[in-house]
């Protein structure tokens, strides 16, 4: 870096000081030279795909395998609309995403004429963006570019959210002036700090309430992992000796081999001794698990909830009916490591929702088996990267169990269908474990075909792909199943065709043999699972059964 610079090649240098590699994106003529800077021999790997939707997905992916920051680069307007549902989705989930879109410049926009790409006005786009970012600007002055960018991305990593920076084109090359402090400075991003007297005293309430509860849980949600404090939160449930649940957002930031690790909790639809311990307890304490009707089972939280929880998330603790604000998850938690709290012993047993094991395996698949199906082999090939799509798939994969060398990762919450396959290349890319995607037809046909770049960038997922011919989870549901059917396509000619490895299913015998066939496949393999037209997951059916109980509740009341 030097005092005087390039716009682009400042964003260039800004990004690889801070330690940026990759960068995924699509080029138009309003980016195209900030999209060459990037790629600039010795510069960013530039990850590119065929539609914007799976770049933002794959770099969501990236961010939320390495725990580092996605970079995007797109075009302006019909890139950056693209692009606006996986941003949404990482908004949501706390994923720190960096958006980088061109624009058209200061000439054109004196032209009197609507300019290619554009919607409604040249700022509609930055508008939009302002709504799924925790910061964004339009990079326009060049006494405050440094600063402006350096503040958004600052933004992204205190609150793990993504940013938008928007750059018209006319500026990528103009001169711009770097603080001295900017030049001397390690590239090393602030966490979030919290008010000492605020956390010592949450802590202090916390232990109290703790050392007088005969039978506490914990209960571990997603911030865990984005704010990195899940080391310590292993090492807090070990100290307690309390047993421990991962929220469905969070499924993966707890080893879910861990002796202390109950499952996942679904709230009404746990399973049963889940449900029932989590019930049970006097005392809940959730760190970093953000209150969504997924979260905690699709119901408002009551107020008995409230009343025997201690609920960390979001930079503030609720200890039941008190808040602390300005106390991060990561100090609370080492706060609390370093105090004295009353340890216990419990027998704790993980609990799933599938039944026993087939007697034989050569009959018709159904869901429950291909989900233990992946189990077992996951047993023999642990440094997977179980990725699962939105729809049955999302509730199926609560029951994966993967090993503390793997990796587990879904849109638990704003669950988008299009997310696995792209979102699986990107995590690939990022940590170079092997990705087992777990999908339905219809997440596939969304965006499934960005499989075809896996070889180009190093990639060889495996997609386990449930063919049930249609959006089959809302069939329970449904009256008009018309409306639900999707064309037929074959998935396993379809893997051959684009340059991988097809292979099509319909027993338990030949999934068990496909499975172990795809591992020694050194390229990408589609398996193509035939199950029935109404056969679900038991998560989902146990979904789908509570909430058409709810609507009939909700309509005689
Ligand atoms: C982008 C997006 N559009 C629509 C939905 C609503 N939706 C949720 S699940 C689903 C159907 C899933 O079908 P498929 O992938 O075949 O899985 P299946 O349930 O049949 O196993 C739909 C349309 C969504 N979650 N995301
Ligand atoms: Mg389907």
């Amino acid at each position: 870096m030097q005092t005087r610079m390039k716009l682009g090649d400042f964003l260039v240098a800004y990004l690889e000081k801070i330690g940026i590699s990759h960068l995924f994106g699509i080029p138009g003529d309003l980016v195209i030279n900030l999209f060459f800077k990037f790629g600039r021999r010795r510069g960013l790997k530039i990850i590119t795909l065929s539609h914007e939707p799976g770049v933002g997905f794959a770099a969501d992916g990236y961010a939320r395998a390495t725990g580092r920051i996605g970079a995007i680069c797109v075009t302006y307007g019909a890139g950056g609309h693209n692009m606006v549902n996986p941003v949404a989705a990482s908004f949501a989930e706390r994923v720190p995403i960096l958006v980088i879109s061109g624009g058209p410049g200061e000439e054109e926009r004196k032209l009197g004429v609507l300019i290619h790409h554009q919607a409604k006005e040249i700022e509609s786009q930055y508008r939009i963006y302002r709504e799924v970012t925790c910061a964004a600007k339009v990079i326009d002055d060049p006494l405050r570019a440094a600063t402006d960018i350096d503040e958004v991305i600052r933004a992204i990593w205190l609150h793990q959210q993504p940013g938008y920076l928007e750059i018209h084109r006319d500026m990528v090359d103009r001169e711009i002036r770097v603080p001295k402090e900017m030049i001397a400075w390690d590239g090393a991003l602030p966490q979030p700090q919290s008010d000492r007297r605020k956390l010592d005293e949450a802590v202090r309430e916390t232990v109290e309430r703790f050392n007088r509860a005969k039978n506490p849980i914990i209960l571990v949600g997603i911030e865990s992992y984005r704010f990195k404090a899940a080391k310590e939160i292993i090492a807090l449930v070990e100290k307690t000796g309390a047993p421990c649940c991962a929220s469905v957002l969070a499924k993966g930031a707890f080893p879910m081999n861990h002796p202390q690790y109950l499952g996942v909790y679904l709230g009404g639809i746990s399973p049963p001794r889940i449900r029932k311990r989590v019930e049970d307890a006097d005392l809940i304490v959730a760190l970093g698990t953000l209150l969504t009707d997924i979260e905690i089972g699709g119901r408002a939280p009551s107020e008995a909830l409230r009343d025997r929880s201690i609920w960390a998330v979001d930079n503030r603790v609720n200890v039941s009916f008190h808040t602390y604000t300005n106390v991060t998850l990561k100090e609370f938690v080492g706060g609390l490591l370093k105090a004295n709290l009353k340890s216990r012993r419990e027998k704790i047993i993980y609990s799933d929702n599938l039944g026993k094991p087939p007697a034989h395996l050569e009959r018709p698949l159904r869901v429950a088996d291909v989900l233990r199906e992946i189990n077992y082999f996951l047993v023999g090939h642990k440094k997977m990267l179980v990725v699962t799509e939105s729809g049955d798939s999302l509730f199926g994969g609560l029951d994966i169990k993967v090993g503390d060398d793997g990796l587990y990762l879904a849109q638990g919450f704003y669950a988008s269908m299009g997310f696995a396959v792209p979102g699986a290349l990107g995590a690939q890319i990022g940590t170079g474990l092997r990705p087992l995607i777990l999908t339905g037809d219809g997440g596939f046909q969304m965006t499934g075909i960005e499989i075809v770049h896996a070889p180009r960038h190093g990639c060889n997922p495996i997609v386990l792909l449930v063919n049930n011919g249609g959006w089959g989870i809302f069939r329970p549901v449904a009256k008009q199943h018309d409306l639900l059917a999707l064309p037929s396509m074959r998935y396993a000619d379809l893997g051959v065709l684009w340059g991988g490895v097809g292979i099509r299913v319909e027993t338990v015998a030949e999934l068990r043999r496909a499975l172990t066939n795809a591992a020694q496949s050194s390229s990408f393999v589609i398996i193509e699972a035939m199950t029935g037209y109404r056969d679900l997951s038991p998560v989902s059916v146990k979904y789908i059964r509570a909430s058409a109980k709810r609507a009939l509740k909700s309509a005689q009341s």
